[in-house]
């Protein structure tokens, strides 16, 4: 297993749309052996592909607090109900370093996806989990959580972001 590095907005990969994956296989299962390595390691509750620089359909989530993980791998997710009721939370993503704001989104959804090992899955959400699965989703369509906000709001966070990488990118060079 290895920890990859977790591009950061502003970065124009990360608005890419994933493609879906033809088969779960050997690769397909290192790749979310690095992916859950390098989330427990940022640390964050869900990792996209496209967050390593890979625009495949790949999440993985694990929102197990004790020192016993429970790691849920989605391959090719689909959300086939979403419930009428929303939810707030204050999301955070580790392409948006140490950003925070509220989201609303549906509370519950129900997602269709293949495991680890290739087998069809169904899995009805809710809480935080629901809220996780749709804001790794949104990474496969290209979205972030900041395109929710004010235009304001989400200009200054990108600024702010860039002049960060800016500031990297001189002491690097
Ligand atoms: O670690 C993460 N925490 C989080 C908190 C609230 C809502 C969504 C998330 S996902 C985020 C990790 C991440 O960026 N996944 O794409
Ligand atoms: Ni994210």
């Amino acid at each position: 297993m290895a920890i990859r590095k977790i591009l950061t907005e502003p970065d124009p990969f990360l608005r890419q749309i994933s493609h879906d994956i033809e088969k779960v296989d050997d690769e397909i299962r290192k790749l979310m052996d690095d992916m859950l390595e390098t989330m427990y390691a940022a640390p964050g509750i869900g990792l996209a592909a496209i967050q390593i620089g890979l625009a495949k359909r790949v999440i993985v989530i694990d929102l197990s607090k004790e020192e016993e993980k429970k790691p849920l791998y989605f391959v090719n997710p689909k959300v086939i109900i979403k419930s009428k009721n929303n939810c707030t939370y204050e999301e955070g993503c580790l392409s948006v370093p140490g950003q925070f704001a509220e989201v609303d989104r549906p509370d519950e959804c129900e997602v269709n996806y293949l495991d680890y090992y290739g087998q069809k899955k169904k899995l009805k959400a809710k809480g935080l989990l629901a809220t996780c699965i749709q804001h790794e989703m949104d990474h496969l369509e290209g979205i972030l959580f900041i395109d929710y906000l004010s235009k304001l709001k989400k200009n200054y966070i990108v600024k702010k972001l860039s002049k960060q990488k800016k500031a990297l990118e001189r002491i690097v060079v």
